[in-house]
């Protein structure tokens, strides 16, 4: 089978903690479907929370610092899924179905590392949430772009003010990464990359790592 046959209807999703360099990394799977022989036209870009016109209103609600109210674990976690449900079911499916590849910025993995890992929410409860809400969808490829957490922030802080999730304490983001380490242990279609590399270096990781991944693809 040809590669771009291969690659139509796949969704791949780029994971990691702030500052890793995901948005950055979008960009280098276009390249690289692009190399591959994919027109632009056939890839969706989209980014969680958020992605479409309700989400992006929902990931303001994630991010706003509100006084005298803080948004509860739980309610977090719903807005994350209602967000990500409202992506899934009105622009990922729909691109899949017309054979276009959706390269995704977050999925499903951030909230079992941030609300399960960091905050410390019930995993199984994420787990009948995700089943719920979107059944055995999920991404076909997963890179998951490792990075020590004080690095990732630092970065962060470079591109402007940090939000509530970011100004939280450095051990939230540990937990959270030991999750996604172990999530990407766990799944045979997900990678790891070190994204303390520099962005050269990354880009070639990443490229060689789809090779791979694309290789395997009957
Ligand atoms: N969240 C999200 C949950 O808690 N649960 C969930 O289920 C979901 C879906 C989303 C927030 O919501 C949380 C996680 C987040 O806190 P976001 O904006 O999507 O927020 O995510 P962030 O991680 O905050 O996005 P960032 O923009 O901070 O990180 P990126 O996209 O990983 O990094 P990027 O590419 O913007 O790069 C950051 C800076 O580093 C530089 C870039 O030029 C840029 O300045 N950089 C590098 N510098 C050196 N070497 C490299 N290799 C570099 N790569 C990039």
């Amino acid at each position: 089978m040809s590669t771009k046959k291969k690659l139509a209807n796949k969704f791949i999703v780029i994971e990691g903690l702030e500052g890793a360099g995901k948005t950055t990394a979008m960009q280098y799977v276009g390249k690289w479907l692009a190399s591959q022989g994919i027109p632009a036209h056939k890839i969706t870009y989209t980014r969680e929370p958020g992605g479409t016109k309700l989400g992006e209103y929902m990931r303001d609600i994630i991010k706003m610092d509100i006084e005298d109210e803080s948004l509860d674990d739980k309610a977090e976690l719903l807005l994350m899924y209602a967000s990500r449900v409202q992506l899934v079911e009105t622009v990922i499916k729909p691109a899949l179905a017309q054979g276009n590849i959706v390269i995704g910025d977050r999925h499903n993995y951030s909230s079992l590392a941030y609300q399960g890992g960091g905050r410390g929410l019930d995993m199984h409860f994420i787990h009948s949430l995700k089943q719920l809400s979107l059944g055995d969808f999920k991404a076909d490829f997963t890179i998951y772009l490792d990075i020590e957490p004080s690095l990732g922030l630092q970065r962060a802080r470079g591109r402007g003010e940090l939000d509530r999730i970011e100004r939280l304490a450095l051990d939230f983001f540990e937990r959270t990464r030991e999750v996604f380490l172990s999530l990407v242990k766990q799944d045979p279609n997900a990678v790891s990359i070190d994204a303390a590399q520099t962005p050269e270096q990354v880009e070639k990781a990443m490229f060689k790592k789809l090779e791979c991944w694309v290789a395997s693809l009957t």
